[in-house]
């Protein structure tokens, strides 16, 4: 098995990019709390994101939702976010809130609310120039409720004229980034449903297409680290928006539900080549803090990513060639497990502290007086979405 100093560089590479409306109040419909200290601006958002950096080492960039992070400068705002030690990553589009979307957006029947979806992404374009940001994330709420309510081929058809329209307009370092979810908020067809679908339509566009793989979006019992496999064989993941779930689209901290999926799905972006900066994977979290706090919540969140990263990369990947050439199906699988149950957490600390970070970012978060002084000075933070 490997040691730790084996895996330390490739540990030293890793970088999780952290959602801007994570740091706002989320709720589900039924209730929003508001925890002390909530953002009240996207620049407060972005001086909470670079916190998490600060102690972790981990989150170097902090990914936009627009209209949430709407603002009249964006040049300004990457400046404001480098001088804050992160800079401005994804950018994810929203055509769920405006009345007109209410049966659809790029694939709506109407022309004219077709444009209007269409030049959103134009303006998101626009803004990914200002900040510097290489990822156009897609997300639609499309879908219907009943069978029978819409051809579901005419919307096929008209999503992949949209966005080739809209693939046309990247510049030449810009990425198209695709993310399919099986339900909801449309409950009896989604346009983009799966991974499939998703594959399909951004293969069509060409190579700045790519899908992203939200780990909250599929059926329960779903092997996801199966389809992981599959789209870095294809050269098809763009990026993960990390979560995790028990029953719908949670939204909570990744891999609390399952620290074990978090693994395999580790396991699998190690084979498949997904950690080297060259495949061009982005590790996001899509994640809402309800009720506990937004800063340490990100804080737990990427360590989780990086204990998980760190014992998938302890496998030892000649004792499991071997035992499965040999056919040996319960010693392959002790090879998985016997890396999965190393507790990497001392050697983590110890590693940090030898990179000048705190071994505990918890506890050391805690103790820096970062979360009374914005609770003191903050009144009356922002909602992070719609509270799904
Ligand atoms: C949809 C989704 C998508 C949105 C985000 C806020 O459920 O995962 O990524 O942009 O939530
Ligand atoms: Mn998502
Ligand atoms: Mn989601």
């Amino acid at each position: 098995m490997p040691v730790f100093d084996d895996i330390a560089s490739q540990l030293a590479a890793q970088a999780i990019e952290l959602p801007s409306w994570a740091f706002g109040n989320s709720g589900t419909r039924f209730k929003v709390f508001s925890t002390p200290g909530t953002p009240r601006t996207v620049e407060e958002k972005i001086a909470d994101a670079a916190q998490v950096h600060r102690f972790t080492g981990l989150a170097p960039a902090v990914a936009l939702h627009i209209p949430w992070d709407k603002v009249e400068d964006y040049t300004a705002l990457a400046r404001y976010a480098a001088d804050h030690g992160v800079s401005l990553g994804t950018v994810n589009s929203n055509t769920f809130q405006d009345e007109e979307y209410k049966f659809g957006s790029l694939t709506h029947t109407d022309p004219g609310v077709r444009r209007k979806a269409i030049d959103h992404h134009l303006e998101c374009l626009e803004i990914m120039n200002a900040t510097g940001s290489r990822d156009l994330k897609i997300w639609l709420a499309d879908g219907t409720n009943y069978a029978g309510q819409q051809d579901m081929r005419g919307r096929q058809d008209r999503l992949a004229e949209s966005l080739a329209e809209i693939y046309a307009q990247l510049g030449a370092e810009q990425r198209l980034v695709l993310e399919y979810k099986f339900f909801e908020p449309a409950f009896y067809h989604t346009d983009v449903p799966d991974w499939g679908t998703a594959y399909t339509q951004v293969a069509a566009l060409g190579e700045k297409a790519m899908v992203c793989l939200d780990t909250g979006h599929h059926a329960p019992g779903t092997n996801i680290e199966f389809i992981v496999m599959q789209l870095l064989r294809l050269g098809k993941l763009g990026s993960f928006d990390f979560n995790s779930r028990n029953y719908a689209d949670d939204d909570l901290i990744v891999g609390a539900a399952d620290p074990f999926q978090l693994f395999r799905i580790m396991v699998e972006v190690v084979r498949g080549g997904g950690l080297d900066p060259e495949t061009g994977v982005a590790f996001m979290l899509d994640q809402c803090h309800n009720i506990e706090e937004k800063i340490p919540g990100q804080i737990r969140s990427v360590l989780n990513v990086q204990e998980m990263t760190a014992r998938a990369l302890l496998i030892d990947g000649e004792a499991l060639a071997a035992a499965q050439a040999a056919g040996d199906v319960l010693g392959a699988h002790q090879v998985l497990m016997d890396a999965f149950y190393t507790d990497v957490r001392p050697q983590l600390a110890a590693w940090r502290e030898s990179r000048g970070l705190p071994g505990d970012p918890m506890a050391a978060y805690a103790a820096s007086g970062y979360q009374q002084r914005i609770n003191e000075e903050r009144v009356g933070g922002t909602q992070a979405s719609w509270g799904s």
